[in-house]
């Protein structure tokens, strides 16, 4: 069958995606100029070429430095139409995006400059593509549980505009257990909760993520393969796994995509969805880790229409939406 217009033709949410990471070397250097930044590379060539990572942190590092060209609201609401755009070509209805207020407020960027002009971007994409979207504040879980919880205060005028609340950046090292206590504040102001696990930690550390922090999705889950225990749980409860092939490949987490675990984790009852992490960084947007993961692992049309149908039900659109959309 002609894989890429099946999947182009599959109704699809993306679960996730850091809008940061969506930040293309084009409209980065279009930012630097606006703002007057000076960029460490002398071209778009140059950044792209950049981007070969061994792991999580080699690929962080590049990242945040990246994000420092995003200064006005302007700047957030240009990077969240630039990515909508795309998510509308690959046919996309809905997306939950992933922001990291803590990368912004650090260098001086007030909070509201960054969620004002997301939430911008997001209202011009529903209007001018019919795509539904929604916010998920991510810690940052390198800096410390203090620095959360300064982060929830700051998103208090916000929190009828945000979803839920997320955990990204280093993980090895930094637990889900680390964030316990602000991850139970969030959950008691109504927001829903997610957090990277098994990207490159442990299995522990989706136990984590299940059990101290009470995750609604877990995002990767990928090293959740090495436990059956755990796997027999996150069946069981049907526990939404956000999985990201071309991420995976760029960061080493898997070797080739032939032995990406997707196809293991349909096999296994495990509720998967398809998205693409970073896709400026990672090489490509939603329909590009859908084809990449289908020819490594070989799946079958019903494969990739469970994935596009797993992102709709593990999304946090309520059913009546859910139905309208699928
Ligand atoms: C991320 Cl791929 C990945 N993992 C953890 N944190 C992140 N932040 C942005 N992309
Ligand atoms: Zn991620």
């Amino acid at each position: 069958f002609d894989l890429d217009a099946f999947v182009a033709g599959l109704p699809k949410a993306e679960l996730h995606l850091h809008i940061e990471g969506s930040l293309e070397p084009e409209l980065m250097f279009e930012l630097a100029r606006r703002n007057g930044i000076t960029l460490p590379f002398a071209s778009v060539e140059a950044i792209r070429a950049a981007y070969a990572f061994s792991n999580l942190q080699d690929f962080l590092d590049i990242y945040y430095q990246g994000a420092g060209v995003l200064q006005t609201e302007r700047d957030f609401h240009d990077l969240a139409m630039a990515y909508f755009t795309r998510l509308n070509a690959d046919g996309g209805r809905h997306a939950e995006i992933f922001f990291d207020p803590q990368t912004h407020t650090d260098r001086g960027i007030p909070f509201s400059v960054v969620a004002d002009g997301l939430l911008a971007g997001m209202a011009q994409a529903e209007r001018e593509f019919g795509i539904s979207s929604k916010l998920i504040l991510c810690f940052l879980r390198h800096l410390d549980e203090e620095a959360a919880f300064a982060t929830l205060k700051a998103a208090e005028p916000y929190l009828n505009r945000i979803t839920g609340v997320g955990l990204d950046s280093s993980e090895v090292g930094h637990p889900p257990a680390k964030f316990e206590r602000v991850f139970k504040a969030a959950g008691e102001r109504g927001l829903l909760k997610v957090a990277h696990a098994g990207e490159e930690g442990p299995p522990e550390y989706v136990w984590e993520a299940l059990d101290r922090l009470r995750v609604d999705r877990i995002d990767h889950g990928n090293r959740s393969l090495e436990d059956a225990a755990l796997t027999a749980r996150l069946a069981a409860q049907e526990m939404t796994l956000t999985v990201c092939p071309l991420s995976n490949l760029k960061l080493c987490v898997v070797n080739d995509m032939t032995a990406h675990p997707l196809k293991r984790m349909l096999d296994l009852g495990l509720k998967a969805t398809v998205n693409s992490d970073d896709p400026a960084y990672f090489g490509g947007y939603l329909n590009a880790n859908f084809v990449a993961v289908a020819k490594g692992v070989g799946l079958s049309r019903a494969d990739l229409a469970t994935l596009a149908r797993n992102s709709f039900t593990g999304s946090f659109l309520d059913e009546e939406q859910v139905a309208l959309r699928l």
